[in-house]
């Protein structure tokens, strides 16, 4: 969609805190699209190749102490370097939509803002793994905490990854910087009240998604 990027279709990205509703809202989305025809990649971040999945394993459950932050940031980055270049772009070339459960504003607001390695490593990273690519249209799903909390609760019972299972004070400034991104970029990000059931939230995506629709004339 975007000119100067070299590709046709339309890019995604899902992104909030842990247990959101980015997955369950990244499958509604794609149904949604594919019953107005048209074809639909959903993906994840980290992982989406077999590479980038190889990475995920290694951040999410990783070997011996765990990674030192800025050696996590580089992991985040390879995984989407190999993501953007072996799945999205191609996907986008062919005119399909792609649809990310994260992408790098996950990598600015964890590792940049919560981890303090700051927004310009992260963005600077995202250079030279991705060349700087963007999407078209960014959804923060928010939900109060009390929310999420027992949604994690009864589906987790309590366990989470290496990541996940940081402290309150850690995701509560992963949820200030993804706030902070969107007030800064409203032209990229929308805003999404995650709260209610999954079909409220759904119905909430698809009113933000209509003018794009209404242009691309799907
Ligand atoms: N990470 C990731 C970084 O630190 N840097 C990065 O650059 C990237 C890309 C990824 C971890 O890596 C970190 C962030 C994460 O810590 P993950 O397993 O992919 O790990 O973690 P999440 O993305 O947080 O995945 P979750 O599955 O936990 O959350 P989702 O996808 O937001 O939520 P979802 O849809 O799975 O829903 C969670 C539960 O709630 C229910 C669902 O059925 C499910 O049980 N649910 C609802 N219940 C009631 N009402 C609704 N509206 C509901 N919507 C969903």
């Amino acid at each position: 969609m975007t000119e100067g990027q070299n590709r046709r279709g339309v890019f995604i990205a899902l992104e909030g805190g842990e247990g959101a509703g980015k997955s369950t809202q990244a499958r509604l989305l794609a149904d949604a699209l594919r019953k107005r025809g048209l074809t639909v990649d959903v993906t994840r971040e980290p992982g989406g190749t077999p590479g980038a999945e190889a990475i995920r394993s290694l951040l999410l459950d990783p070997p011996g102490e765990g990674w030192c932050a800025p050696a996590e940031a580089l992991l985040f980055a390879a995984a989407r370097s190999d993501h953007v270049a072996q799945r999205i772009k191609p996907a986008l070339a062919r005119g399909e939509w792609v649809i990310s459960d994260r992408f790098l504003d996950s990598s600015r607001a964890y590792q940049g803002v919560a981890g303090e390695l700051g927004d310009e490593a992260i963005l600077a990273l995202h250079e030279v793994g991705s060349g700087g690519f963007l999407p078209d249209m960014t959804l923060l799903i928010e939900v109060p905490d009390e929310e999420i909390a027992a949604r994690l609760a009864e589906r987790d019972g309590g366990e989470s990854d290496a990541i996940g299972g940081r402290d309150a004070s850690y995701h509560r400034a992963v949820a200030a910087g993804f706030r902070q991104f969107a007030d800064e970029e409203p032209q990229r990000f929308v805003v999404i009240d995650g709260s209610g059931s999954a079909e409220e939230v759904h119905h909430r995506i698809m009113r933000a998604l209509d003018a794009l629709l209404r242009d691309l004339g799907e």
